[in-house]
């Protein structure tokens, strides 16, 4: 919490080399010799030091010896809330098998069920902190967190629960999802159009009673739901008024980019099966393809999505981690900005806008954070490198210097 004499804190940062984001500028839009003043949390000035206006010049003032400066990273997509690990799966996977024969055999995402409904609250917060620590340790100032390992109500509820209060306890903004239709749980025993029922009729209505949802996703895929069925989700969601994404295209082609665009979704995840079609109906949308590289790797998938269809019909893309203990332990969102840029060709612009603006668009976010302009907040991250290209360059090394969020 900001103490109200804090809040009246005007604070400069000066003397740093910005890469704004802002979109009038090209590329990361650099500017030099650079200046940011905060003002009440939120950025009251950024540019050209030289061109600071006198009202700043009595403010206290951060010398930041020359060091870039970047947006507050974001990481849009994110399994953070679960309880265990998936580390014997993995090893059977070493020894041969596939995520969807062992999710088939009822491995995968159910056993992460049976961890989070043994789990109390209090274990999942507690099991859940080191893992946003890890990001928020290299600079991460907005986090999504995701339900799905729940898979009925009271473990949904206790999932976006256990989100709002990680939210309290680190100083970072979360934005919590309800991903209900994540998979199949196993005492349906079967009946999907059962359970995408209770999605909607039961689940759905006490979660947005109690406010917990700023959005629902699903996962369109063969051993989850079909598009018929996502469609029901998303009907549901609307009536709720609440923003939608989808899991769509990772392991094979049902058309889910298509889908989500449908329903104007803030964006569709994964995507490695996305077609042209599917392509072009998310730029006319305006939906944001979140590129996730730590599951494609995880499971060794070979078809990469998309990325030249994406910069063909101009759609926005964002790089997240994905973290979840089954396709993508991942708690590195530099290391993934680095596995963008090595596994599909994204350039280092791409993968710094992916982590900063475009995630905070697939988050409904991009009028308040994800780049240095005047009356966003001022969530924002100093490194210790000699050029941009850095951030995506290493793998396993934090150059991180501080991290300011609502400008403190
Ligand atoms: N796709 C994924 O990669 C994760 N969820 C999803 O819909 C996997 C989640 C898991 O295996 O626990
Ligand atoms: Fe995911």
């Amino acid at each position: 919490m900001v103490s109200a004499a804090e809040k009246d804190t005007v604070r400069v940062w000066r003397n740093a080399r910005l890469a704004t984001l802002n979109e009038s500028l090209p590329g990361l839009g650099i500017v030099e010799d650079g200046a940011i003043a905060v003002r009440d949390g939120r950025i009251a000035f950024v540019g050209p030091e030289a061109d600071l206006p006198a009202e700043f010049s009595a403010a206290e003032t951060v010398d930041c010896e020359g060091r870039w400066i970047t947006p507050g990273l974001i990481d849009c997509h994110t399994h953070l809330v679960h309880a265990g690990d998936r580390a014997h799966e993995f090893e059977l996977r070493l020894a041969g098998a596939s995520y969807e024969e062992i999710a088939r055999a009822g491995g995968g995402i159910v056993s992460s069920v049976k961890a989070l409904r043994a789990a109390s609250e209090d274990d999942l917060v507690r099991q859940t902190l080191p893992r946003l620590d890890a990001l928020i340790a290299e600079g991460v100032t907005t986090v999504e967190l995701k339900s799905g390992y729940g898979l009925d109500t009271e473990n949904e509820l206790k999932s976006l629960r256990a989100a709002r209060r990680i939210a309290e306890q680190r100083d970072v903004t979360v934005r919590t999802t309800f991903l209900g239709a994540h998979a199949l749980p196993p005492e349906m025993n079967g009946d999907k159009a059962a359970y995408i029922d209770k999605v909607i009729g039961e689940m759905l209505p006490a979660i947005a009673a109690e406010g917990l949802a700023d959005a629902v996703d699903g996962f369109c895929e063969g051993i989850a739901f079909s598009p018929g069925e996502m469609a029901k989700v998303f009907d549901a969601a609307k009536r709720f008024g609440l923003p939608v994404k989808l899991h769509a295209d990772q392991l094979s082609n049902l058309n889910g980019a298509a889908l989500a665009a449908s329903y104007g979704a803030l964006s569709a995840d994964h995507l490695e099966y996305t077609d042209d079609a599917g392509a072009a109906a998310m730029a006319q949308a305006g939906t944001v393809a979140v590129i996730l590289p730590g599951a494609f790797y995880f499971i060794r998938e070979t078809k990469k999505p998309p990325v030249e269809l994406f910069r063909k019909h101009g759609v926005k893309m964002a790089v997240a981690t994905d973290s979840n203990p089954g396709t993508s332990p991942l708690t590195s969102l530099l290391l993934t900005m680095n596995m963008a840029a090595t596994l599909f060709g994204m350039t280092v612009t791409e993968c710094i806008a992916g982590t900063t603006r475009e995630a905070a668009r697939a988050l409904g976010l991009v009028d308040e954070v994800g780049t240095l302009e005047a009356g966003k907040w001022a969530d924002f991250v100093l490194w210790d490198i000699g050029r941009p290209a850095e951030l995506v360059y290493r793998m396993g090394f934090n150059p991180m210097f501080a991290r300011i969020r609502s400008g403190h």
